[in-house]
């Protein structure tokens, strides 16, 4: 497979100004008429459009059709030799939606068809110039049969509706605002609906629709909430409106990812719309309001303003993330969604940013472009555009974000430009901060520090490692947050520094005794601190920033966690500690994460050379250890939390849901038959899903007599509900009980499993390639059963394919023995005949 690479970029050479498309529906295939307007850029005589799997019918340039000699179709592209300086191209292609398993392009989930463009998508529908540099103003007609399809929904307002005799119907779309062909959108069904209104702060009405499955209609109040207070907020805060008089959002059952921001037609992974609290646990319902949002959001950032080429992408979905973060940060609680959104960077970029697969957040070259839809780009990227947050400050950066709606509107841009806004606006220098869209890996800094004659010295060191081509890269630029506390705990100084030397210090004087530091507060930067020492029961007593006083029990549990893997006893220290927290008078929500022990892919990542038996071990120990020490006071904070009766999904039962169902985990380490009875008496009788899946979760890893029961029951209740079985299939394929392989296995053939929908591969499959006790286990089991499922997913949808080849990517840091099994593995999956280009990329990257 070829690679494309961003220094290769040229401008196109035709504009389409308008182009009008009408799809007609049947059974077995639908027929695509295409007529574009073009204009000539500069001097070429050739059209290529990119077309994919497409059949030709006819074609008609200035309405005389076309022979055969005047044009060529090759496996990507279809040309048209002598083109004028402006023409008009008409196009007619039949395609097979209900044969589309890629899930790109027109298909079908289920009975409903739609559509999935970005990034190259549309070239499956219609030949075209499929990218985002393109912006074209659409028009669509869709025609189906009128008792099948009564709802036919394309992007922007609706025009017109057509008759038709032999019971079939029409209706045309028009968006005014130009657009790349990645947000085109289609979409064809019989569906239940769930209607608002919102108001724009100018006035304008704009009507608001949820479409889903029939039946569905009750389990959208939450999303439909979610979505205008995602308008309003984008009003209040960066001062961006509406802009067309319908907002529609489809709800779909088989889709790659979360959702997708076509202009006025959003189409979501049912996952991501349907909830109520019978079927969705309190994290589904944060994930709704946050997807809702960040769909949304790219109405401004992404759709009228876009990307220039692929490797801009970061441009939209980093900025997007930020601004969905900032919002839901704003909606809940702020101190609660930076260390989760901290925690889901660690658990997944900082993994990607040392492995293989490591790449800049604007990538230099790709060979399959949907691999890059990556944590780096989304999530890493969302933290370059919080530094710069940070460095202008709020006032600042809103007035840069102006300036780059004014500048940029209705254009397609890179990160440069959005960069020029922000140093236009802000006032300063970003030429050595850019560094962040070029360099890959996370940035480490070295903490040592002095004091002498009452003066504090604080000595950074960056540790700037290599590409994963091996070529030399830069110190970086960056806000660094720090402070000093004295040690009777008063703050004694805060300072956000600038690092962006390789070594640098600063010093502070006045200090009668020695301070300890509080560094990084607020996760000010996406970086790896290395301190040789620090006093982490201090800063979990004192630190004032909440973020800091999180990493200061996750590092104090680490170094415990750490020692005993190397043979010592449990830190008492650190035992103290732990009841200290568990005393604290604090926010619910904020307590059940300071109360969590580090995770085992954290212990992973720390480690020179992996091997999991060992930290699970540990982990166990320390679990345990704690919940026999602390027993009583866990169960009645348990007890003083527990309201089985209650659903209400309100920020203090969210709280108390989190933090009585963490106790309960913990004390699920003491295995004794009390917690399970406990565990299966809130699977019983609570009524929120929450309670259900945390209760399911401890049944399956204290008593198994009673967790068989527990699950039977689940299966039986929820079997009809794919949604709710994912999370059944989810926690099987975590359970670290020994038998479980087998289990994942024999799951494959459930009647509700299906290797097609992408949901239930993530859920069965992909989770149990996350099930590190499993997946890394000692006979190789694990990662053959995956391989497998990589060969036989391949060839259905390269994507969910890719997806899981990822899951190799901690191959280079693996012990020789698990290096050994699996690179047999890969070594085999590679030289599967026929393997996509998604795959292939990602194990070719991992095995060099
Ligand atoms: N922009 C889409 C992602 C498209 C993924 C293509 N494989 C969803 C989002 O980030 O909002
Ligand atoms: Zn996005």
């Amino acid at each position: 497979p070829q690679a494309i690479y961003l220094k290769d970029y040229k401008k196109p050479s035709f504009a389409i100004r308008e182009v009008n498309l009408t799809f007609e529906l049947f059974e077995e295939y639908t027929i695509v008429t295409n007529v574009m307007k073009f204009l000539k850029l500069d001097n070429v005589q050739e059209l290529r459009l990119h077309a994919e799997e497409l059949e030709l019918l006819e074609v008609f340039l200035d309405d005389v059709a076309l022979d055969q000699e005047s044009y060529t179709i090759d496996e990507e592209s279809l040309s048209v030799k002598n083109v004028a300086e402006s023409f008009t191209l008409k196009i007619v292609n039949k395609i097979y939606p209900h044969k589309n398993t890629e899930l790109e392009g027109l298909y079908k989930s289920g009975d409903i068809f739609c559509t999935q463009c970005e990034p190259e998508g549309f070239r499956r529908i219609t030949p075209y110039l499929d990218r985002p540099d393109v912006m074209s103003v659409f028009t669509t007609t869709v025609i189906a049969d009128k008792e099948k399809y009564p709802i036919l929904l394309s992007n922007g307002n609706k025009h017109q509706c057509h008759e038709n005799f032999d019971g079939r119907h029409g209706v045309t779309w028009h968006d005014p605002h130009p657009k790349p062909s990645y947000l085109f959108a289609l979409v064809a069904g019989d569906l239940g609906s769930v209607s608002d209104e919102f108001t724009t702060m100018s006035g304008n009405k704009v009507a608001l629709n949820i479409y889903v499955d029939k039946g569905n209609e009750s389990k959208c109040s939450h999303a439909m909430r979610s979505l205008k207070e995602a308008m309003r907020w984008d009003e209040e805060t960066y001062g961006r409106e509406y802009d067309l008089d319908i907002y529609n959002i489809v709800a779909v059952d088989s889709f790659n990812m979360g959702a997708m921001e076509n202009k006025g037609l959003n189409i979501f992974n049912s996952a991501y719309v349907l909830a109520n609290t019978d079927t969705a646990t309190d994290a589904n319902f944060m994930g709704i309001e946050s997807v809702i949002a960040h769909e949304y959001f790219h109405n401004w950032t992404g759709n009228r303003i876009t990307c220039r080429d692929w490797f801009q992408l970061t441009l939209k979905e980093g900025l997007t993330v930020f601004r969905d973060q900032s919002f839901s940060a704003d909606m809940n609680s702020r101190e609660v969604q930076r260390i989760e959104d901290v925690k889901g960077l660690r658990e997944r970029q900082f993994v990607e940013d040392a492995s293989p697969t490591r790449h800049p957040i604007q990538p230099k070259s790709y060979i399959s472009m949907n691999n890059f839809y990556t944590s780096t780009v989304y999530e890493k990227g969302a933290e370059v555009i919080r530094m710069m947050h940070t460095l202008l400050g709020e006032e600042k950066y809103r007035a840069a974000m102006d300036l780059y709606f004014n500048t940029f509107d209705g254009e397609a841009v890179t990160t440069g430009d959005f960069v020029w806004a922000m140093e236009q606006a802000g006032g300063i220098d970003l030429k050595q901060f850019q560094l962040w869209y070029h360099q890959s890996g996370t940035p480490r800094l070295i903490v040592d520090e002095k004091f002498e004659n009452g003066v504090y010295t604080l000595m950074l060191t960056q540790k700037i490692l290599d590409d994963v081509d091996g070529s030399k890269q830069a110190p970086m630029y960056y806000p660094l947050k720090m402070a000093l506390i004295n040690q009777d705990g008063a703050l004694a100084l805060e300072k956000m520094l600038i690092v962006s030397k390789e070594k640098e210090s600063f010093s502070f004087d006045g200090f009668a005794f020695k301070p300890v530091l509080s560094i990084n507060r607020d996760f000010s930067a996406p970086i790896i601190i290395e301190q040789q020492e620090s006093d982490y029961a201090f800063l979990m007593k004192y630190d004032t920033n909440s973020f800091t006083q999180y990493e200061a029990t996750q590092n104090f549990a680490i170094e415990t966690l750490e020692s005993m893997m190397q043979g010592s006893k449990i830190d008492e220290a650190f035992v103290e500690a732990y009841g200290y927290l568990l005393d604290l008078d604090i926010d619910l929500s904020y307590k059940a994460l300071l109360l969590e022990l580090p995770s085992i892919s954290t212990l992973m990542q720390r480690q020179e050379v992996i091997d999991c038996q060992i930290i699970y071990s540990a982990h166990e120990d320390l679990a345990k250890h704690l919940a026999d020490v602390f027993q009583e006071k866990l169960l009645q904070i348990y007890k003083e939390n527990h309201n089985p009766d209650s659903d209400a999904i309100d920020a203090k039962s969210i709280a108390q849901r989190a933090i009585k169902n963490r106790v309960l985990k913990l004390l699920s380490a003491s295995e004794t038959k009390e917690i399970a009875l406990i565990a299966k008496e809130q699977y019983d009788n609570s009524i929120t899903m929450t309670d259900r899946v945390t209760a399911l979760d401890v049944l399956e890893h204290t008593d198994e007599p009673l967790a068989e029961e527990a699950f039977k029951d689940f299966y039986n209740k929820y079997k009809d509900n794919t949604l709710v079985m994912n999370k059944y299939f989810g926690l099987l394929s975590s359970s670290l009980r020994d038998d479980i392989l087998h289990r994942v296995k024999t799951l494959q053939n459930d009647e509700v499993y299906d290797d097609k929908v992408p949901n239930l591969v993530r859920s069965l499959v992909g989770t149990f390639a996350r099930n590190h006790k499993h997946f890394h286990a000692k006979d190789g089991e694990g990662y053959k059963f995956v391989a497998d499922k990589i060969v036989e997913i391949d060839k259905i949808n390269p994507q969910m394919a890719s997806g899981l080849c990822s899951t190799f990517k901690i191959y280079d840091k693996m012990n020789k023995e698990n290096q050994k099994l699996m690179k047999r593995e890969l070594m085999r999956v590679i030289s599967t005949q026929g393997l996509s280009k998604n795959s292939f990329e990602i194990i070719d990257k991992i095995l060099k």
